[in-house]
């Protein structure tokens, strides 16, 4: 009983500091997204993708959170994306707190777009939100098909699905159609893509998805 209220305690603080971030997001005029996916999935390698894609149209901002190093900020960094790397130290997760502490040294004045990822992890990062529009789960053919209904959470706490690395389909036993089924089964409204980060299918809708995104949210 004690666990359950230390647990819904921290959850209510981490809550009151995500609305606050917000509202300094919202202030800025910039979308958020929030990226969550077990380690090595390919979140940096999106990130990369998308930059070289879209860092002329806009200006993005990238808030990278790792136990530690700085090695995948340098990565977004050389693909023209400015931001901040968070060291967790050992935590599995970023909280609100974390990046509340860092939107200080972020020029949102002058940004559109601003990507948090996540530490990798599938589990840990589902519940606590950061501040952000839309939370996203990036699934990899190379994890096997069957993770959305052993990971439902973040399933559950997600409003986008995206699965990477489908060039690879020809050599994976990795039914796709599975996979995306058990997603709209934890959660009918979840959208979902498909994309290789690496080779570029799917980037061109995966790019309008996000000025779509920017667009709405611009507009009120
Ligand atoms: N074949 C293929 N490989 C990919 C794709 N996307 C990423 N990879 C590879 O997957 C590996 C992990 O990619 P990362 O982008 O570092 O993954 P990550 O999710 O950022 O990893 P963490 O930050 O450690 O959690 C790298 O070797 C990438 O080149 C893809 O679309 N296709
Ligand atoms: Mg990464």
């Amino acid at each position: 009983m004690t666990k359950i209220n230390v647990e819904k305690k921290i959850q209510s603080d981490n809550e009151t500091i995500a609305e606050k971030n917000r509202r300094v997001f919202t202030d800025g005029d910039v979308f958020v997204l929030n990226i969550i996916s077990s380690p090595g999935s390919g979140k940096t390698t999106l990130l990369e993708a998308t930059l070289d894609r879209l860092a002329s149209e806009f200006n993005i901002l990238v808030i990278e959170g790792d136990v530690t190093t700085e090695r995948d900020m340098d990565r977004v960094r050389a693909h023209g994306a400015g931001g901040i790397q968070i060291n967790t130290g050992g935590g599995c997760h970023l909280s609100a707190n974390m990046v509340s502490e860092v939107l200080p040294d972020l020029d949102l004045e002058s940004a559109d777009l601003v990507f948090i990822e996540n530490v990798g992890n599938l589990i840990c990062p589902a519940t606590y939100d950061l501040g952000e529009d839309v939370r996203m789960v990036l699934l990899s053919t190379t994890e096997g098909d069957d993770k959305p209904m052993k990971y439902p959470a973040i399933f559950h706490e997600s409003q986008m699905a995206v699965v990477n690395k489908i060039d690879l389909l020809p050599y994976l036993p990795y039914d796709i159609e599975r996979a995306e089924k058990e997603v709209r089964v934890l959660n009918p409204q979840c959208e979902i893509m498909r994309v290789s980060a690496l080779k570029g299918d799917g980037m061109d809708e995966w790019c309008d998805w996000l000025r779509g995104k920017l667009a709405a949210k611009r507009a009120g």
